[in-house]
């Protein structure tokens, strides 16, 4: 890596992936939009400096389309979505530095400015090209008015992209059978002359830029493989009234292509944000042009727009291009694609409605899923979540703990924290800081709940309780301990569920904002005394999930009546593209294929599960010993509910020798055993091939 970890001494920017202003939040937005606020938190905890920022995506036919079947002009409706986005995103405490929207008078400034520059560069032509045409509508087809058959996977696609299969951006003209999505007639082509930007000669530049590219690795393996294949040239304008106009055409109906303006939303809320707060406080100008360090968190369905139309754009007009690209799994619920139009999804103003705290949906989300698995959201799994984790760990530790300290010392009692615990938070400080730089929330919420966890150990252990009368002086010292715990608790916990650190901050006496502390707080001693504390989470009851799952199926099934009266096409985006009609169950086929060489580096063996026992203090995990002939391996697995566990003895699997080595709750795990879908169906041999035998 070219960059140094962070905190860095230079302004950073994060975002996450502009929401088309058509139609309701879900689940699948909110996952992104938590996770780059939880990050940019998490920054701030480590002294970075930072801004969030985003806007909506107010252009382009997604906008056009559903505008179009309500009846209204596309930017008083798409105006309203975004009034719409801008009150909901604080109630799951997203807070934005900016949030702007793509057609303000901002970003129609600097877009014009980028394009008008790679024109003087030259990086734009003209060319003429085929564009699909209704003769019956008597309007050009861009994007999402044409359907037909992707060229590289053969999946039904849209103009612009394989939103069912490949995932690929598809180039006007490209898609194969077109047919209008207005009237269903089969699409005619007609000549017409359209700009283009030289992506193709960026190629040298890409590739450097992905070798240095941090974040999640599917942002820089997908694209790698299409430099591989050769970039194409990207047409940059369509046949449109909505959107910006390409600068120095005005009388031309062309406009630019929604994915031109939409990125640069990322650099004019960062403007606008400078433009409120002062460029003393905040240089929108350094992390742009100067030494910055931008972070983009998106769906993983926009990838190559993030990682070679973007940077390459950045480049050609002078800007820096991004330190690090996450990219988001999918959705799932219940185990299956999340579907607006089956209404299988879980609405942001539903969970509001329902009376659930936003920070148990961000922590559910964050440590289920993080920044870059697919999350399979159930009300049952995110019960178990808030219950086991939330109420179980975090909350408990910091209402007995308070509780008693409280009663006993009427606050923090005044002794020095021991060393032992010093260094327990110290681990903990270095856990949250390794995290961050991995760019994993799964990583950050452990090492808040892998410390209450501790927290209640050592409680439970020294029975402070017990000491009271017969050593006070232990006693004093194990509770001076817990609420220092509980207060580095609090710091780890802020970017995932801040409402409720803030809580646990005024509780043990602290002013201001647990949001404005650092990792150096968390080991800083709390004030003297504080007041009674509170319980700052609740147990999700089983008769509340299952009247939510009623709900829920109840209305899926509604939403299967329904359809069968109407055949409308679906007006999906990013967070639902896995809703494939036939296999909706299943996650898409990777499109990425490789040599038999890369296969043959796996090394797989037939092995013997020879022990199995839980891993204490870890609701999944289970401790394997596993005999694969030359050598016996400890295996750490998730299968602690899924198997029981004394039956597994004598079975044989199939594991993976050559994985790292990584450490789970402090058990090394030396390889992996494989497994089949949500159940953990174990993989085995039918035969009597011998143990230690390479699977080929
Ligand atoms: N508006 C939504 C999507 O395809 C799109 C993102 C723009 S990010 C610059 O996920
Ligand atoms: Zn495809």
């Amino acid at each position: 890596m070219s960059t140094d970890e962070f905190p860095t001494d230079r302004p950073a920017v994060v975002t996450c992936g502009l929401p088309y202003a058509n139609g309701d939040l879900h689940i699948g937005h909110l996952r992104g939009y938590i996770g780059a606020d939880a990050f940019d938190r998490a920054l701030r905890t480590l002294g970075q400096q930072s801004a969030y920022v985003c806007g909506s995506d107010m252009h382009g036919t997604p906008v056009a389309v559903n505008a179009e079947k309500e009846g209204v002009e596309p930017e008083e409706f798409a105006l309203r979505w975004h009034e719409q986005y801008e009150e909901t995103f604080p109630r799951f405490n997203v807070e934005f530095d900016n949030y702007g929207h793509t057609h303000d008078e901002a970003n129609t400034e600097t877009t014009t400015e980028i394009v008008r520059t790679l024109d003087e560069e030259g990086y734009i032509y003209e060319k003429e090209i085929q564009v699909a045409y209704d003769p019956e509508a008597d309007q050009y087809l861009p994007d999402r008015y044409v359907e037909g058959t992707c060229p590289y996977c053969g999946a039904k696609a849209r103009g612009d992209e394989c939103d069912e299969g490949c995932q690929r951006h598809l180039e006007p003209g490209e898609v194969e059978d077109p047919r209008s999505s207005i009237t269903g007639n089969p699409a005619e082509y007609r000549e017409r002359a359209h700009k283009f930007f030289r992506v193709s000669a960026f190629e040298e530049f890409l590739t450097d830029f992905l070798d240095d590219l941090e974040g999640t690795s599917n942002a820089r393996n997908q694209p790698r493989q299409w430099i591989e294949e050769g970039l194409q040239d990207w047409c940059i304008t369509r046949d449109m009234d909505w959107g910006i106009d390409y600068p120095g055409e005005a009388d031309d109906d062309l406009v630019l292509y929604v994915w031109v303006d939409a990125p640069i939303e990322y650099i004019s809320s960062t403007k606008q944000y400078t433009d409120r707060v002062g460029d003393e406080t905040y240089d929108w100008e350094q992390v742009w042009k100067g030494e910055g360090d931008i972070v983009h968190v998106i769906g993983r369905d926009i990838i190559q727009h993030h990682t070679i139309f973007w940077p390459a754009m950045l480049e050609g007009a002078g800007y820096n291009t991004p330190r690090a690209v996450a990219a988001t799994g999918f959705i799932t619920i219940n185990g299956k694609g999340l579907s607006t139009s089956r209404n299988r999804a879980i609405w942001a103003t539903e969970y509001l409605e329902e009376g659930f705290h936003p920070d148990l949906l961000r922590y559910y989300l964050m440590t289920t899923g993080g920044l870059q698995q697919d999350v399979d959201f159930s009300w049952d799994a995110f019960q178990e979540t808030v219950n086991g984790d939330l109420v179980g760990v975090v909350g408990n530790f910091w209402y007995r703990s308070l509780l008693f300290a409280y009663r006993n010392y009427e606050g923090t009692p005044e002794v020095d924290v021991s060393s032992d615990v010093e260094s327990r938070i110290n681990g903990a400080l270095e856990q949250f800081r390794e995290a961050v730089n991995d760019y994993s929330l799964r990583g950050v919420g452990a090492a808040a709940t892998d410390l209450a966890r501790f927290g209640n150990e050592y409680i439970q252990r020294n029975e402070p309780w017990k000491l009271t009368d017969d050593d006070p002086e232990e006693a004093a010292q194990v509770i001076r301990d817990c609420v220092q715990i509980a207060k580095a608790v609090g710091v780890l916990l802020d970017p995932i569920a801040p409402d409720k650190a803030q809580a646990l901050w005024d509780q043990i006496g602290e002013d201001g904002d647990v949001a404005d502390a650092t990792l150096e707080d968390a080991l800083e001693s709390p004030p003297r005394s504080f007041d009674e504390p509170g319980e700052l989470f609740a147990k999700i009851e089983d008769d509340r999930v299952a009247e939510l799952n009623e709900k829920l199926e109840q209305r899926v099934a509604e939403a299967a009546d329904d359809e069968d009266d109407e055949t409308e096409s679906d007006d999906t985006d990013a967070d639902e593209r896995e809703d494939v009609t036939a296999t909706d169950d299943l996650e898409p086929l990777l499109e990425d294929r490789i040599s038999f060489e890369q296969f043959q580096e796996l090394d797989i063996r037939v092995g013997r599960i020879e022990e199995a026992e839980g891993i204490e203090g870890a609701d999944d995990l289970a401790r394997l010993e596993v005999d694969i002939g030359l050598e016996s391996r400890q295996v750490v697995a998730g299968i602690k509910q899924l198997h029981d566990l004394e039956e597994l003895p004598g079975t044989k699997v199939i594991l993976l020798a050559n994985m790292e080595p990584a450490e789970l709750f402090g058990v090394e795990s030396n390889g992996m055993i494989l497994a089949a879908g949500e159940e953990a169906d174990l993989l085995t041999t039918h035969d009597d091939a011998d143990l230690g035998e390479k699977i080929k």
